[in-house]
């Protein structure tokens, strides 16, 4: 048993965002911090310490225009030097004056076709890059009834993800985010799993629903959505932090570790975890006022702990008492491994691979910050917050 989850968890991956590393802050201050990298080269160095002391984080996802570089195979080139390779890009069409009124969505055809010509840009770095996940979130909806015609907009939604999905080359994909508000109040074009479902399956397989942990109303039940995505055979991925009021984008497991356990379980039950699941487990994070290499190692380490626990659940024993109709003796074997201090297991795991037992600890004496706050000068911001 311990050998199958120890195996099981050896194939575990995750994926970083380099917008993590950068620096960011909300819409009152972006506070500046020592060592920030000054480009996406420098961003995947931070990135591969995330990979060298937890190994499970060997890719890192790209965000345009943040990330734009004059020769992306040279960057594909310098995250391989590195032990880390790009992972999806993530397309923007949010920050620019020409989308005050949505951008695939927009009431203005000349809008509309700058906005598709971006992600399809976004495709080619995919081809430049070698990733086969392209990222969508549309910041796109409207303030106040009757600003614009709803239903129009989801027709130029279609219009414009049929084109991208098109240009998708062999083994690319899409991932269509939701998210239920923010910065659009009154109506999001793209607010709930079932919009972005609907969409997906108009299209095809390649398109795919990805399943931002943050962005849900309080008390959402996230693991029925992962249950019925996975069934479904469309939950193309996770973007993966903790929230408490809104899209907070804090460190995942931090605000409701037993969710992220209850949503491990679910993904697991419904054969989304292995290299072969097509789900993709990333980190949508941003560290305002923790340090971010460590933010990052401390994100790794909770999804692979409840990874973990999730693993340890007896499934044999839970479909005999759900069978039995026995409802405390269910709960009490899902409760079981969730109450279980799974941290030993991993640093035995880690020490089985060569790595350091703490990944936090370790990390913190190699000095990697202090020469990286030595060393660089006019780190750039993150994106967020400007
Ligand atoms: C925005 O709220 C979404 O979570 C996006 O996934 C993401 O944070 C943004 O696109 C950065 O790439
Ligand atoms: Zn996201
Ligand atoms: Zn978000």
């Amino acid at each position: 048993m311990t050998t199958d989850i120890k195996a099981a968890l050896r194939a575990q991956a995750i994926e970083t965002p380099s917008w993590a590393y950068g620096n960011s802050g909300t819409r009152f201050k972006v506070f500046a911090q020592p060592g920030v990298p000054r480009d996406p080269f420098e961003k995947l160095a931070d990135a591969a310490q995330v990979h060298a002391f937890t190994g499970i984080a060997p890719s890192v996802a790209l965000h345009i225009p943040w990330d734009r570089v004059d020769d992306y195979a040279a960057l594909s080139a310098h995250a391989a030097g590195l032990g880390v390779r790009i992972g999806a890009i993530n397309s923007n069409v949010f920050q620019d004056d020409d989308y005050r009124l949505g951008s695939v969505t927009n009431p203005d055809p000349r809008i509309r076709r700058k906005a598709t010509d971006h992600l399809l840009a976004c495709v080619d770095i995919m081809d430049a890059t070698g990733s086969d996940t392209l990222k969508l979130w549309f910041s796109d909806g409207i303030n106040y009834p009757g600003q614009d015609d709803l239903r129009a907009r989801q027709d130029r939604l279609a219009e414009a993800l049929s084109e991208v999905y098109d240009r998708l080359g062999e083994g690319q994909r899409f991932l269509l985010e939701y998210k239920l508000f923010e910065p659009a109040f009154y109506a999001t074009d793209v607010p709930d799993w079932g919009t972005a479902y609907a969409h997906c399956v108009r299209l095809g397989e390649k398109a795919q629903v990805v399943v931002d942990t943050g962005h849900h109303a309080p008390g959402t039940n996230i693991e029925f959505i992962v249950a019925f995505l996975l069934r479904e055979g469309r939950l193309g991925g996770f973007d993966f932090n903790s929230r408490f009021y809104a899209d907070d984008d804090l460190m995942v497991g931090s605000a409701d570790p037993f969710q992220l356990f209850r949503i491990m379980f679910e993904v697991v039950r419904g054969g989304g975890y292995g290299p072969d699941s097509g789900v993709a487990f990333m980190l949508d994070q941003c560290h305002n006022i923790e340090p971010k290499i460590a933010g990052q190692i401390r994100s790794v380490m909770n999804v692979q702990e409840a990874t973990a626990k999730a693993l340890l659940v007896d499934t044999g024993a839970l479909a005999a008492v759900q069978a039995a109709g026995d409802v405390l003796g269910a709960n009490a074997v899902l409760m079981d491994a969730y109450n279980t201090d799974v941290r030993p297991l991993l640093a035995e795991l880690r020490a089985e691979a060569g790595l350091e037992p703490d990944p936090m600890a370790a990390y913190a004496r190699s000095g990697y910050f202090e020469k990286v706050c030595a060393e660089r000068v006019g780190g750039t911001q993150a994106g967020w917050g400007a």
